[in-house]
C-alpha cells in the first residue's frame, strides 16, 4: 500500500467520506439548478413504469426519511417506496438502501429512466440520494 492510500485507508477508518475529485469530470445540470438545492430534473415513483406518487421539484440529496411525495393524495414518505425514476440531468444521481447514503447502491446513469427497480433487486428500497 503506497503512502497515498494508506492516509485515505486512514480517514476512511475515521468515518471520513474521502472524495477524490477528477477536475473536469464533473457535468453541469441540464436544468441549471445547482447541485446543491432541489433536484427538479430527477423523478422517482412510488410505482413501476412511472405510476403512483412522483417526487416534486422541491426532492433533496440526502435522506429520504423526512421527505413526502408532497402533494395531496401522495403524503407518505418516498422511504422505501421508490420503484423507476427518470433522470434527466447529464449526470449521474446515486441511490442507497440506508438513509446515510449507505449499503447497497442504484446508480441512475445522466439523461436515463428505468421503468422498474426490480430487475436491480432495489425495488422499494431507496433510502438516500447522493449526486
Ligand atoms: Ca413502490
Ligand atoms: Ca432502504
Amino acid at each position: 500500500m503506497s503512502k497515498f492510500s494508506g492516509v485515505i485507508a486512514g480517514l476512511a477508518a475515521l468515518g471520513i467520506t474521502v472524495v477524490l475529485a477528477t477536475p473536469g469530470e464533473a457535468a453541469p445540470l441540464s436544468s441549471g439548478v445547482s447541485a446543491d438545492t432541489y433536484l427538479s430534473g430527477f423523478t422517482l415513483y412510488e410505482n413501476s413504469n412511472f405510476g403512483g406518487c412522483a417526487t416534486q421539484d422541491t426532492l433533496q440529496g440526502g435522506s429520504l426519511v423526512y421527505q413526502k411525495w408532497g402533494y395531496f393524495g401522495c403524503l407518505t414518505y418516498i422511504d422505501n417506496e421508490a420503484s423507476s425514476m427518470r433522470n434527466n440531468y447529464a449526470q449521474s444521481i446515486f441511490l442507497y438502501d440506508k438513509s446515510n447514503c449507505t449499503g447497497a447502491m442504484y446508480i441512475a446513469k445522466p439523461k436515463s429512466e428505468d421503468k422498474t427497480f426490480d430487475n436491480n433487486n432495489f425495488n422499494d428500497k431507496a433510502s438516500c440520494i447522493s449526486y
